[in-house]
């Protein structure tokens, strides 16, 4: 008993001691609306509305409501396939830029009341609600200010138009979660048949303090999100990438929604920004943001979704991913499966903490109720932090044992205010610190992607803040290598480029048909057709990602267009086009080569044009007298603008030419890339 006096007296004694007094907060600070939202993290987008039919981006306003007519919707697919993926709410285009609305409004006809779906009984808005709480997700409202269907709009009457529509949804549909304003607001439209040119002033014209009211009142709970919030702003790209530095603070007074210079000089927010606005990163799962079938074969790969993951949520901004859902009213299978497997990477990446098997000490703690063993309590509520002035301070991690890890997690204590503006991970090797990693802001959320290391002890410093660190979520992992063949470039020069999927794998490669066994160190010069096979090795789990094989023809450098500027045609790259004037595209190959085929790659650009429907293929020896190959069609080049391969008997040919006798839209014909087929 005598051995346990002075131990539990010290026990005693620590129970009784005060909480210590929580630091002072570092403004501005996230209201208990934006508290509640930044949890959410990931939510998607549903852009589904007349666009869908009329296969445009932003429709004129002068489409009728009789075109929309989906015939297998079904808006718990949506609903599903967004909750299976890790998805926390949905919002959908209400009413995008040309006017028409999903649901039977009063205030236009406008509207699916008047159109061939459920017999113009249905009420998208509804099905969408249920199917969002049927399956445990938030429901978001996006509303176009821009409405180019509508008379009135230019003019105060509008205003009015756009609040009932307003109080509608926001009456109607049960709690809202975030109400969407999107900045592209003003320009040409059909106007009730005016069909003229409407510029607003888009700082006045909206009154948005009187909607902002109204939002409130109706939905105290919804964020509002604009280029200036007032809740949450628009991450300044399409892209879903928010920035190495990305602060929630925003100097909101001088920003207004669809400014010019927003991207540049706001979307980051700024260390001394006056209002807490945190940033969303909103991106299409396909290049467009509504559905058009030739965007198919465009779906983001697995490692694109991951790289706008990391870039998002991993930099203190929510990610908002678009679904552009299809004519049958039904998220494509592609979408469908791209999603999900980006749901089932970012669970594999965090499935264990390693911090939290640690022994965790700090350089210093404020007291009782701020140790650091809170930021592996898994609740956000609580949290590390030092005393009054103690700026720079670390946290001290040991594994007991060599851990094998890739990834760092931190998350501020945002009710606090955002801090950070530095700090830097280290291992400990014999009793030396290296630095592995740095970063600059936290925030809600804050992961840093590093090769794989391995230690067992760890240091996080905390260098610099606008104020003491508060620290209140710590995780390390390892994330599995995301194991898959490397992407191949090409140059007109005939180098190859191969990038692999992680930089922690290595690249095999062979030329000769063997199996690859040489390791890819540097670009390799290659000016013979060959076939390249290749794969991806992760050296820590000696595993193989499946094998590529690809068929490279000769390469392009002695080539000239003979048309001019039409360079682009023959530069190995898809991503960049040229338009011919008089649909066809001449090449002097530079040597006399016997060919045994052609391919066509069509315009990739967002919005394509001139692709060659029917077309013709023509030799020549010397420029001069041509001699026809081949002539034939395409066939569904328009939905499906793939690289096209057309192949016949061998031929000899010094110059060769592709005419296009019939574009599929019947603009002049475009061209990403001509090749030339030897084997
Ligand atoms: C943009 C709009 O113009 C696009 O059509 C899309 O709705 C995107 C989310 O916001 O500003």
């Amino acid at each position: 008993m005598k051995k346990l006096f002075w131990p539990l007296c010290l026990l005693i004694l620590s129970f009784c001691q005060e909480k210590a007094a929580p630091p002072e907060p570092v403004l501005p600070i996230p209201d208990a609306r934006q508290i509640a939202w930044q949890e959410l993290e990931y939510y998607g987008f549903i852009h589904f509305n007349m666009n869908t039919f009329s296969d445009r981006e932003w429709g004129f306003g002068d489409e009728k409501p009789e075109q929309f007519n989906p015939i297998e919707l079904d808006a718990r697919q949506w609903a599903r396939i967004a909750s299976e993926s890790g998805m926390k709410g949905l919002i959908i285009t209400a009413k995008h830029h040309d006017g028409y609305v999903l649901w039977p409004s009063a205030y236009t006809e406008h509207s699916v009341k008047n159109s061939p779906w459920r017999d113009g009984k249905g009420d998208l808005i509804r099905e969408f609600a249920d199917a969002c709480r049927e399956y445990g997700l938030k429901v978001g409202i996006y509303y176009s200010p821009w409405d180019r269907n509508h008379p009135d709009y230019g003019k105060p009457e509008y205003i009015t138009y756009m609040r009932n529509q307003l109080t509608e949804l926001l009456t109607n549909y049960g709690d809202i979660f975030e109400v969407w304003f999107d900045g592209a607001n003003g320009g040409d439209g059909w106007y009730g048949g005016a069909n003229e040119t409407r510029t607003v002033d888009k700082f006045s014209y909206y009154d948005w303090p009187t909607t902002h009211e109204l939002v409130r009142t109706l939905q105290p709970g919804a964020m509002m999100f604009s280029d200036a919030g007032p809740d949450v702003r628009w991450v300044g790209n399409e892209q879903g990438f928010a920035y190495e530095t990305t602060w929630s603070n925003l100097m909101r007074d001088s920003v207004y929604a669809g400014m010019p210079e927003y991207s540049e000089k706001w979307a980051d927010g700024q260390e001394n920004g006056t209002h807490w606005v945190p940033a969303e990163s909103d991106v299409s799962i396909r290049p467009g943001w509504y559905y058009h079938a030739y965007e198919d074969h465009k779906v983001k790969t697995l490692p694109q979704l991951v790289e706008i993951f990391y870039n998002s949520i991993g930099r203190n901004s929510s990610m908002l991913i678009n679904f552009p859902v299809d004519r049958r009213g039904l998220i494509h299978e592609k979408d469908g499966a791209a999603i999900l497997a980006l749901g089932k990477k970012i669970k594999a990446d965090f499935s264990v903490n390693l911090a939290a098997q640690a022994v965790i000490s700090a350089s210093e703690s404020r007291g009782k109720g701020y140790e650091a063993a809170k930021v592996l309590d898994e609740d956000y509520a609580t949290y590390w932090t030092t005393s009054d002035g103690m700026i720079s301070a670390s946290l001290d991690l040991d594994f007991g044992k060599e851990s094998e890890f890739n990834r760092l997690l931190l998350q501020e204590f945002t009710p606090l205010g955002q801090r950070q503006k530095a700090f830097s991970l280290e291992k400990e090797v014999n009793g030396n610190w290296e630095k592995i990693a740095e970063g600059t802001t936290i925030g809600y959320k804050r992961i840093l992607r590093f090769p794989l290391q391995k230690a067992q002890k760890v240091r996080i410093n905390f260098l610099d803040g606008k104020g003491i660190p508060v620290i209140s979520e710590l995780g390390i992992y390892h994330a599995p290598t995301l194991l898959l063949p490397p992407s191949i470039k090409r140059d007109k020069s005939g180098e190859v480029t191969l990038i692999q999927s992680d930089e922690d794998l290595e690249i095999r490669y062979s030329l000769d048909g063997s199996e690859p066994t040489q390791t890819y160190l540097n670009p390799i010069p290659l000016l013979e057709a060959r076939t390249l096979k290749v794969l991806s090795f992760d050296p820590n789990r000696e595993e193989s990602s499946e094998l590529l094989e690809v068929n490279l023809d000769l390469a392009k450098v002695n080539w000239k267009a003979m048309e001019t500027d039409a360079e682009k045609a023959i530069d190995e790259n898809s991503g960049t086009f040229w338009t011919s004037s008089d649909n066809q595209l001449t090449i002097d190959l530079g040597e006399s080569i016997t060919i045994k085929g052609f391919t066509y790659f069509p315009m990739q650009a967002r919005y394509p044009s001139g692709f060659i429907q029917n077309y013709e293929f023509e030799i020549s020896a010397d420029g001069k007298s041509w001699k026809s190959v081949t002539k034939g069609e395409f066939a569904n080049i328009a939905n499906n603008p793939i690289q096209q391969e057309v192949r016949f008997d061998p031929v000899l040919a010094r110059f060769i030419r592709l005419k296009a006798i019939k574009t599929t839209d019947g603009n002049s014909a475009t061209f990403a890339e001509l090749g030339i087929l030897t084997r």
